[in-house]
């Protein structure tokens, strides 16, 4: 194999983050769209762990953990890294990453909360503190207010990071998206949708 190869579908917004990134660096690269959720096995083949994203560089490497795979891109892409190199600016850009993600994650169990259980076998108040964490996470990121990104002028692996957890959440979850009460990260989605990164690896509906 010597072109590296993105395993996973844009319904996961961990694997549409690194797609959008491989395109945004003219990264070339082939695509399996593995759900693993149809196909556990072949998730367990590409990850331990049996998730996605997972990014094959060869037949015998395979990086996982969308934060690892960007590590490994950004250092490839060098001066165009969509991550800053150093100091307050690149903790800053790893923080709101690290944000976004955390609301996917607490999202994302709530939803396998509903959808991977007997309906009653829910535990309601276990599913709401989740709901409120993952809340927690967007009252955060919109009190960043973008100028018109989320690090000002600077557009980032902070901002695809965002927008891809808000236009899942819109499709997956939006009872966490009351209407009027995020603007800033409606309009910060609204911008990076508009871009032609976006546009080539469009959400997917479940
Ligand atoms: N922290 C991981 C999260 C990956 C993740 O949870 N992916 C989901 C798809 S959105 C998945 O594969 N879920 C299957 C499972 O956990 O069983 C990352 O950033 O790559």
């Amino acid at each position: 194999m010597t072109t590296m190869k993105l395993i996973g579908r844009n319904l996961s917004p961990y694997t549409r983050r690194i797609a959008i990134a491989l395109t945004l660096l003219d990264i070339p690269h082939e695509r399996e769209y593995l759900s693993v959720t149809t196909n556990p096995q072949r998730g367990l083949e590409v990850n331990p762990v049996g998730r996605v994203p997972a990014l094959q560089l060869s037949d015998n490497e395979t990086l996982v953990e969308s934060g690892a795979i960007l590590d490994y891109l950004m250092e490839l892409a060098g001066p165009k890294s969509l991550v800053p190199p150093r100091g307050k600016a690149r903790r800053d850009c790893l923080r709101l990453m690290a944000v976004a993600c955390g609301v996917l994650d607490k999202a994302v169990a709530a939803i396998y909360e509903l959808r991977r259980r007997p309906a009653e076998k829910v535990h309601e108040p276990w599913r709401q503190m989740l709901l409120s964490q993952a809340t927690g996470g967007l009252v955060a990121l919109e009190a960043v207010s973008p100028q018109p990104w989320l690090q000002g002028e600077h557009f980032s692996m902070a901002d695809i990071t965002a927008a891809v957890t808000v236009s899942f959440l819109r499709v997956m979850l939006p009872e966490l998206l009351p209407p009027g009460v995020y603007p800033n990260l409606e309009a910060l989605t609204t911008a990076c949708e508009a871009l032609p990164a976006f546009k080539a690896h469009p959400l997917e509906t479940p």
